[in-house]
This record gives structure tokens, sequence and C-alpha cells, in this order.
């Protein structure tokens, strides 16, 4: 058997050495912790314990010099609201079944539109919830020929390399029933096209950034709320999420730096000819669960 002679441990000769370089490392270990430590908030950042920065400001700074921070939207006394007042004849049904006719197009005819019902489609889009009521949306709707033709120029251009380089081929096979390629004549041929940026930040009356939360689920549920609007109209179009063309069409359009691209939508009437896949829907017993 091995037998450890206590008294030759290296440990216990030196310890007089030996334990003041432990704690002096332990005491660096603690303080480099408690430097890192600022708020329970930014921990929970860090930890990832919150939704992500994106969502929650997780960039912005505790300022110190700030005791009590003043809200972005003006404060006022809350109005009486006695709910919905305007209804659609038919109800929830006949909303269903407009909403059930959208289809999305790529092949759009070339019969004009009144720019009127576009704004007002948009008009409708505004009316979306945001995140503390920020709005963060901008709606660019473009009816020139020649933007129209640059547009088309960026992304096929972009969507060719997507398309043979950067999409995975199990992604370009699932798009095959779709017959989608990097050839998108609807980009010149659509009377409209809307691209639909988020402003991740905005600006206070003093040129300083105000935090946009929840931008891009805000900005979502805008473009639903003006597919909805744009299907009423009895307007068609198709939602695209061009790949890798963002900043070379926010250059384009000479949009802010705050502003990302976040969906482009053609839109217009469908040709005599246009066709779409047969595709079926989830029946509401697969999507519907009841507690
Ligand atoms: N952005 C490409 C690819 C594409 C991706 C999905 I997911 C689609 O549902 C359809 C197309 C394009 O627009 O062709």
């Amino acid at each position: 058997m091995i037998q450890i002679n206590i008294n030759q441990s290296l440990i216990v000769q030196h310890w007089e050495y030996i334990l003041p370089i432990f704690l002096v490392i332990l005491g660096v270990f603690y303080f480099k912790k408690l430097k890192a430590f600022k708020s329970p908030r930014e921990e929970n950042v860090k930890s990832n314990k919150l939704d992500g920065e994106e969502y929650v400001g997780a960039d912005y700074k505790d300022d110190e010099d700030i005791d009590e921070y003043t809200p972005a939207l003006e404060e006022s006394e809350h109005i009486p609201f006695k709910g919905a007042s305007i209804t659609l004849p038919g109800g929830a049904e006949a909303f269903y079944e407009i909403v059930n006719n959208r289809r999305s197009i790529r092949s759009f005819s070339n019969k004009t539109i009144p720019f009127e019902i576009i704004e007002t489609c948009i008009k409708a889009a505004g009316t979306s919830p945001s995140g503390a009521h920020t709005e963060p949306w901008t709606f660019c709707v473009i009816s020139d020929p020649s933007i129209k033709t640059q547009v088309r120029e960026i992304i096929e251009a972009e969507e060719y390399l997507n398309y043979t380089q950067r999409m995975h081929r199990q992604w370009t096979a699932d798009l095959k029933p779709l017959h989608t390629d990097h050839i998108k004549e609807y980009l010149t041929e659509a009377p409209y096209l809307i691209l639909i940026f988020k402003q991740i930040y905005g600006f206070k009356p003093n040129g300083g950034r105000k935090q946009h939360y929840y931008n891009e689920i805000s900005v979502s549920i805008a473009t639903g709320i003006l597919l909805c609007a744009l299907q009423a109209a009895g307007l068609s179009s198709l939602v695209t999420t061009p790949l890798n063309c963002g900043p070379a069409l926010r250059n384009l359009l000479n949009r802010p730096q705050n502003e990302k691209l976040l969906v482009l939508l053609p839109v217009g009437y469908a040709s005599e000819d246009c066709k779409v896949p047969n595709l079926k829907r989830k029946p509401v017993e697969d999507i519907l669960v009841t507690y």
C-alpha cells in the first residue's frame, strides 16, 4: 500500500507561500465576475433568458446619468372605447371566404390600378398593432418602369447565385412543385411593387435613437393586414423575400440605415393565363387545439 506522508507533502511544507497565491487567484476571479455583472436585465440578456437582442432592446445600455427615463410616446389620459362598431356584413364567415380566395400569383396583367386603392390598402396596413406603438414600418410603392427594371436586375442577379450556389439542394427541390426560379418577370409585369421595410430603430425628436421593440413581428402583422386589404380590393400579390438583396434595394430607393427590407410584394390583377399550384390548406382540425 502507498502511504502518503503528510509532513512531506509539498503543499504542507510551503503552505505560507501557496495560501496567499491561492487567495489572490480567487480574488481576481471574483473581481472579474463582479465587474461583468451590471444589472439583472443585462445578465438575463447575456444568458439568453429573454427573447434575444432584436426584441428586447438588449443593445440599449443603462445610462448612469439618467434617474428616470421619459417614454418615447407622449403620456396622455386614456380614452373610452366601446369595442368594434364597424363590422363586415356576413361577419367572420364572409371574411374567411374572402381570404380563402387569396392565392400567391406569379403572372400579372398590366391592367392599370388607381394609386388610391394601393394607398388605402397601405393605410389599412398602418393600423397594425406594433411594439409600444412605434409603428416601425415603411412601405415603398414603385410604379416607375425604370425603377422596376433596376429592382428586377438586382434580384435576378442575386437569385441566380441563390438558386445555383447558396440554397441547399433540398431547398431548391422543395420549391420545384411551385415552379419558381431566378427569372422573375413579375417584377416588371406587375403594375406595382411594394417593398416593406422594418425600421429596426427610430429617432427621438432630439435625434437620439428610439427603440423599436418587436419590429419584425409588428411589420409582419402589418404585412398580413395589407394582404387582406389587397384581397378585399380584388388585387393579387406574391410575398417574396429576396435573399441577399436588402442592402442593394435599400440603396436603390435611398432608404436610411435604420430600415431593413422585410418583404417585397408585386401587386396587380392576375393575368388571363395565370396558373397556380393545386395546393390544399390544412383543415381547421389540424391547426386548432382547444383546451
Ligand atoms: N426567394 C426565392 C426562393 C423562394 C423561397 C421560398 I421559402 C418560396 O416559397 C418561394 C421562393 C424566390 O423568390 O424565388
